[in-house]
């Protein structure tokens, strides 16, 4: 007997990706509902071979789900994931709402997967794509190395602001082309044939809230103690972050071992040959679930450091397939009840 699950916000870009990546990883599911806004009632989405007619979250009994994996924004979150928790749901959030809450644990399986087992409210929250991919990749070289410090710098593409964010860079594009004049609306400059170095609000010590997640976030996930600076950057891609990352540990690794220890590492492929091409690019990475690793170096500038390039498909490892490998490793370990199967 298999549970019931809703995804609310389904039509959106990350809720349709969990509808798709639940079907195609067959989730013990006997049932799944979309959920979204009362304006998006009667959207029809796609799960797997079938379509389902997308139902308002506001008028929605969730007395008998099991797993609600909510991809709505952070302010619907705020409101309705207690009130999911209430009735017995087990909450796993997509958004920012929940992942500095200490009794919400913020959990990438592949480097926390235990923390499920601090839950208090009912809620686990899914962290920002940009954090998701690092910490797989760094993980392992913490295990083995202890990190100090890390530098990032991202190139995030549109899909991370939404299908507007998307839709703007197909806008920009197709003006440009035809020699049209082009319009700012999501974004704050123009983001075809260019890049912007800001993502989200701007924080009073000058980082963006986007590199405040990153080093709040990996410090939860992975280790207080690890120093982290990112700047992030919108780059004209449509799907999947990169991010050159730059990392200080206290002990000797050199690039061979660390090419080793992340072929071993789960979710990680590594795709490193120093010649032209051989490294991975967004564009293959997209539609992908793994964490792709190239460009391993020693940094000639310190004792012990490495230099990489990280990408992954940031509405699936960074969003969507986080949330359900998540929700699995929680079915693995027998600490998902089934509301049916206890009746
Ligand atoms: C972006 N990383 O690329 C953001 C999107 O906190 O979940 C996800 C924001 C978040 O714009």
């Amino acid at each position: 007997m298999g549970y019931k699950v809703a995804v609310v916000g389904a039509t959106g870009n990350v809720g349709r990706e969990m509808l798709g990546i639940l079907a195609e990883r067959a989730f013990p599911a006997d049932e799944v509902v979309a959920l979204a806004s009362r304006r998006s009632q009667g959207v029809e989405v796609s799960f797997g071979d079938k379509t389902l007619k997308t139902k308002a979250l506001d008028t929605y009994d969730f007395s008998d789900v099991d797993l609600c994996l909510m991809s709505a924004g952070g302010e619907v979150s705020k409101e309705w994931s207690p009130k999911i928790a209430a009735q017995g749901a087990v909450v796993i959030d997509n958004s920012s709402a929940w992942r500095y809450d200490p009794e919400v644990p913020l959990v990438v399986p592949e480097v926390n997967a235990e923390a499920v087992r601090a839950m208090k409210k009912g809620i686990i929250a899914n962290p920002n794509c940009s954090t998701a991919q690092l910490v797989v990749a760094l993980k392992p070289l913490h295990d083995r190395a202890t990190i100090k410090r890390v530098v990032v710098a991202t190139y995030q593409s549109v899909s991370g602001a939404g299908k507007d964010g998307m839709d703007e860079l197909d806008r920009q594009t197709k003006a440009l082309y035809s020699l049209q004049d082009v319009q700012e609306k999501k974004f704050p400059k123009r983001i075809a044939f260019n890049l912007i170095p800001h993502i989200d609000v701007f924080m009073e010590d000058g980082y963006t809230k986007e590199e405040w997640k990153m080093m709040a976030e990996t410090k939860k996930i992975l280790d207080p103690k690890i120093k982290l600076t990112a700047t992030c950057v919108r780059v004209p891609v449509f799907i999947s972050h990169s991010e050159a990352v730059n990392v200080e540990f206290e002990k000797p690794i050199t690039a061979d071992e660390a090419r080793d220890i992340l072929r071993a590492a789960p979710g990680i492929v590594v795709i490193d040959k120093r010649e032209p091409g051989g490294y991975i690019t967004p564009h293959e990475a997209a539609g992908e679930d793994a964490t792709y690793i190239s460009r391993i170096r020693e940094d000639i500038t310190v004792e012990n450091g490495l230099s990489f390039w990280c990408v992954s498909d940031n509405l699936r490892k960074g969003a969507a397939l986080n949330a359900i490998q998540i929700a699995e490793s929680m079915v693995n370990r027998g600490l998902l009840p089934s509301k049916k199967k206890a009746a």
